[in-house]
C-alpha cells in the first residue's frame, strides 16, 4: 500500500485544519461557550488539558498582577529607550523582553527548581539558607529592590491570600515563607518576592492539586514553564510603555554624561 511519507515535525497542542480551530482537541467555539477564560487557554495551550477553576484563576491572577511594574524596572526601561529611539512595537517588546532572566522577572523556574529540591531532601528552611550561602548562590526568589518586610509587596499578599484560601494544599508557599522568616531576620529586603511567591504556588499546583501526575510535574520542573508566566504578564506592560511613548512623542533618550563615571586607562604611545 502507500507508504506515509514521514513528518519533519510533530505537534501536539493546536490544529487549524478542520472546520474549526482546535486547542488541545477543544473547537474555539467550546471554548468561548465554557468561559474559561485566557486561564483556560493557557491550560490547553501550556498543558493540554483542562486545569480547575482555582488553576486557571491562579494563572490569570498572575499574569494581572505580573503585567506592570512601573517605568524604571529594566524590562520597561529597555523599551522606553528603544521606542524613544524611534523603534517599532515589536523592537521595543523584545527589548524589554531581553532583560528578563535570573535577576529580574525570570527567578521563578529557578525558585521552583531550588525551593522544591531543598524541601525534597529534607532541609530544614535554616539548613537550606545555609547550603545557599555555602555554595555562595542568591536563593532565587528571595529579595528585592524596594520592596521590604516594612514596605510590603501587595502583589504577594494577593497571591499568598488567594493561595491560602483556595488551594487544597500549599506545602511549597507554607516552605518558601518558612525560608523568608530565616532570609528576613537577617535582612529586611530579603523577602519571598513576586516571582519567587508565584512559582512556589505554582509548584503546589503541579505537585499537589490533583492535575498532574509525580512525573509530568517534574518534566515541567525541568523543562522550565513558570518565567513563561512572567514574561507573558509583563508584556502587556511593555506594550503600554511602547504606546506611552509614542503618544507622548518622545524623542531620542541620551543619558546625561554626568552620571557616568569615566575611568578610561591612559593610552600609551610606543
Ligand atoms: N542577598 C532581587 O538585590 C535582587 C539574596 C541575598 C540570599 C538572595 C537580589 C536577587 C534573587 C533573584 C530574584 C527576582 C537583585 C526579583 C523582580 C520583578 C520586579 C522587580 C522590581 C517587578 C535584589 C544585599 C545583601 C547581600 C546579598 C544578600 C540578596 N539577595 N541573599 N539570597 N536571593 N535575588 N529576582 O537589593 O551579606 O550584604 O553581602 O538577585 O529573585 O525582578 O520591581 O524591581 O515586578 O518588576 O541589589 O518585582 O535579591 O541586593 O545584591 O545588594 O544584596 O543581601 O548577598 O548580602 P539587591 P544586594 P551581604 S523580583
Amino acid at each position: 500500500g502507500m507508504v506515509r511519507k514521514p513528518a519533519a515535525f510533530i505537534s501536539t497542542i493546536s490544529d487549524e485544519r478542520g472546520a474549526e480551530l482546535m486547542y488541545s482537541g477543544v473547537k474555539i467555539s467550546e471554548v468561548f461557550e465554557s468561559e474559561m477564560g485566557i486561564g483556560g487557554v493557557i491550560s490547553l495551550l501550556w498543558f493540554k488539558r483542562t486545569l480547575p477553576s482555582f488553576c486557571t484563576k491562579f494563572i490569570e491572577m498572575a499574569l494581572m498582577l505580573t503585567a506592570d511594574h512601573g517605568p524604571a524596572v529594566s524590562g520597561a526601561m529597555n523599551t522606553i529607550i528603544t521606542s524613544r529611539a524611534g523603534k517599532d512595537l515589536i523592537s521595543s517588546l523584545v527589548s524589554g523582553l531581553l532583560t528578563i532572566g535570573d535577576r529580574f522577572g525570570g527567578a521563578l523556574d529557578n525558585a521552583a527548581r531550588e525551593f522544591s529540591s531543598a524541601y525534597d531532601r529534607g532541609l530544614t528552611p535554616r539548613e537550606y539558607v545555609d547550603q545557599m550561602r555555602k555554595a555562595n548562590k542568591l536563593i532565587p526568589g528571595i529579595g528585592h529592590k524596594i520592596k521590604s518586610v516594612s514596605n510590603p509587596d501587595f502583589r504577594v499578599q494577593v497571591v499568598k491570600e488567594f493561595v491560602l484560601k483556595n488551594f487544597p494544599s500549599h506545602k511549597m508557599l507554607d516552605y518558601a515563607l518558612a525560608v523568608e522568616k530565616v532570609t528576613t531576620a537577617k535582612k529586611d529586603t530579603l523577602i519571598l518576592n513576586v516571582d519567587g511567591c508565584l512559582a512556589v504556588c505554582f509548584v503546589d499546583i503541579l505537585r499537589n492539586s490533583g492535575a498532574f501526575n509525580a512525573e509530568e510535574a517534574d518534566e515541567y520542573l525541568r523543562i522550565g514553564v513558570l518565567n513563561g508566566i512572567f514574561t507573558l504578564g509583563r508584556s502587556i506592560g511593555f506594550i503600554g510603555h511602547h504606546l506611552d511613548q509614542k503618544r507622548l512623542r518622545a524623542g531620542l533618550y541620551r543619558h546625561p554624561s554626568d552620571d557616568f563615571h569615566i575611568d578610561m586607562p591612559q593610552r600609551i604611545l610606543a
